[in-house]
């Protein structure tokens, strides 16, 4: 059985949560007690020598990084619809992947770590400046389309969704974003979509 490491505050360990929900795929928990640095042990730092989470372990595979286990996850058991392969829409769904790790951790992902987590080494000020960049630039791409490529969900969106939609953690409101929240409320509403903290399923959906 596949297993995933983690943590539940993670928005990256999520992201690979709410794909393997979505795939309808069993799989094992292990949690890794960062508040308890589990993640630096010799033990751990032997299957992802990063000494971070997410990892996944797929038999004698071992997958780290969310990006690179959402490509695995849609390649390995979802179809063209996660991930597609023809060369433009695949370069449209890797583009979102880049930004998720480049403009969307630097904007909201830093300003969560600063403000939920009191990391030192953020500056608060350039991350809110980069969160108010991207999210414009990613309501304006919502204003005319659903999702964030081809018209349909795919790795892509699962990739970006969590960062943004904890974004309040960070202090950014999403309020000034009409076009990201209606995306949200999409999301939320696939079937077999999953929450974590600060990311609540609807009741009704
Ligand atoms: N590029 C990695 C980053 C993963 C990452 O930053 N994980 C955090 C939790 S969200 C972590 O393990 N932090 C502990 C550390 O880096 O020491 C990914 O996308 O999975």
């Amino acid at each position: 059985m596949i297993k995933l490491y983690g943590h539940e505050i993670s928005g990256n360990v999520y992201k690979v949560r709410l794909l393997l929900a979505l795939l309808n795929i069993d799989y094992e928990y292990i949690r890794v007690d960062l508040f308890k640095g589990e993640h630096k042990q010799p033990e751990y730092l032997k299957l992802n020598p990063f000494g971070q989470v997410p990892l996944l372990v797929d038999g004698d595979r071992l997958i780290p990084d969310a990006q690179a286990i959402l490509v695995y996850l849609a390649r390995q058991y979802g179809d063209e619809q996660w991930l597609p392969t023809e060369a433009l829409a695949l370069s449209q769904v890797v583009r979102w992947l880049s930004t998720t790790t480049g403009e969307i951790r630097q904007g909201v992902e830093q300003a969560r770590q600063f403000h939920l987590f009191g990391a030192k080494s953020v500056n608060i000020e350039v991350a809110h400046q980069k969160s108010a960049f991207i999210l414009d630039q990613i309501n304006q791409h919502l204003a005319t389309r659903e999702w964030l490529e081809l018209g349909h969900p795919t790795i892509a969106d699962i990739a970006a969704f969590p960062y943004i939609a904890l974004a309040g953690d960070g202090k950014v409101s999403l309020e000034p974003y009409p076009q990201i929240l209606a995306w949200i409320e999409r999301i939320k509403k696939l079937p077999n979509f999953v929450g974590m903290k600060g990311i609540e399923v609807l009741t009704n959906a």
